[in-house]
């Protein structure tokens, strides 16, 4: 029995010749055809049609759709879309090839794990607006060239597409330090109008205990204002107060990469039967522990993005049963990846050959190719 497929050569590059038992090698060479509907379907072109490489392409573009643009910046949710876009026209197209498929759904998570998380602004905005009431009356205040010189800053950076965090933040307390010091000069006027502001604020993405602390600071200027034997020191404190309160805002963490990996993490253990038991050992502990993270509505951004990474790397190491080629999916190649290791052609490494041990026998063989091969096909929902 020689294989046709060209692939695989004896020494002095003739076929490689099977011994008699692998009869079945007519398959491997493609030569089973069928008529079917008038069109010559071989054996290979009716196995890919079963595959489930179509369905992990649906499953990501799933994912992809169940996300939210206003969490991202605007660049990387363009990248998004237009891949997106790209893999549904692959996912629709019925003669679409594996090389195809794999290619879009490469392509898509690529972009999706280039995602960057927005820009909250919300604080810079509020602080620029109270730069610009106080300036609108530069007459009540002795020295405002600084005040000038930090909201410009300030706008630029709003105005600013690409700036990051850190700086929209940086530009945020710079104004909010500059109007912390003409604080002492406020007026009714102009406290009424940073009540008006920080109010604004209560609707942001912010910790419930810093929010609090504004409330606080609001509701007591609130009283300053309806005391009608209020002090103008009272006035410049509560003023510094709620500038304080505002400037001790904790931005809540987004938490959208946290909860892909989550969801994927509890897909793998609500299958562990299909992995290989000791790639997802401890995966339970840490999924767990991100659920923890992700329950918590106060958790910070860096607690998040540790979670994230912890959990990333366990469900990195989780490797299904029968995946030999370790691309994350149980398809045809990987029974002829088997087969190829089993006629001595190829070898696998220790955690292929744990991978290619489907029937849990501890030898990879021809048995588990069959197994893959029926799996792979449909014809066998587990191992
Ligand atoms: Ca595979
Ligand atoms: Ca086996």
């Amino acid at each position: 029995m020689y294989t046709t497929t060209g692939l695989y050569k004896r020494a002095d590059g003739t076929p490689y010749q099977y011994n008699g038992h692998w009869s079945w090698l007519y398959t491997l060479n493609n030569e089973c055809k069928e008529n079917i509907d008038g069109e010559e379907v071989t054996i290979w072109q009716w196995i890919s049609t079963k595959s489930k490489t179509n369905r992990g392409l649906e499953k990501v573009i799933a994912k992809v759709n169940a996300l939210n643009a206003e969490d991202y910046t605007a660049d990387s949710w363009a990248a998004v879309q237009s891949a997106l876009a790209a893999a549904k026209a692959v996912a629709a197209d019925q003669n679409a090839t594996r090389t195809q498929i794999n290619a879009a759904m490469e392509e898509l998570v690529a972009a999706y794990s280039k995602l960057e998380y927005g820009v909250q602004k919300l604080h810079l905005e509020v602080a620029v607006e109270e730069a610009e009431k106080i300036l609108a009356h530069p007459e009540n205040y002795e020295d405002i060239a600084a005040l000038k010189a930090v909201l410009e800053s300030g706008k630029a950076v709003l105005e600013d597409k690409d700036a990051d965090q850190t700086a929209v933040d940086a530009a945020a307390e710079a104004i909010l330090a500059e109007l912390n010091k003409v604080a002492d000069k406020a007026d009714v006027k102009s406290l009424v109008n940073l009540i008006e502001s920080a109010k604004k604020l209560l609707d942001g993405n912010y910790t419930s205990d810093s929010l609090k602390d504004l409330k606080a600071a609001i509701k007591k200027a609130e009283d300053v204002i309806a005391n009608p034997n209020r002090t103008e020191a009272e006035i410049g404190t509560a003023y510094a107060d709620l500038i304080n309160a505002i400037l001790n805002l904790q931005m809540k963490a987004n938490k959208a990469a946290l909860k892909a990996i989550l969801d994927k993490a509890n897909e793998v253990l609500g299958n562990a039967d299909a992995y290989v038991a000791a790639t997802i050992d401890g995966l339970d502990a840490a999924a767990a522990e991100a659920q923890t993270v992700y329950d918590n509505t106060d958790a910070l951004q860096d607690d998040v993005d540790a979670a994230v990474r912890a959990l990333t790397r366990k469900v990195a190491d989780a490797r299904l049963l029968g995946d030999v080629d370790n691309d994350g999916e149980v398809t045809t190649a990987d029974s002829v990846a088997l087969l190829a290791a089993s006629a001595e052609i190829t070898s696998l490494d220790a955690d292929a050959a744990a991978a290619a041990d489907v029937n849990g026998d501890d030898v990879a063989d021809t048995n588990d190719a069959v197994l893959i091969l029926q799996y792979a096909a449909e014809k066998v929902a587990s191992f």
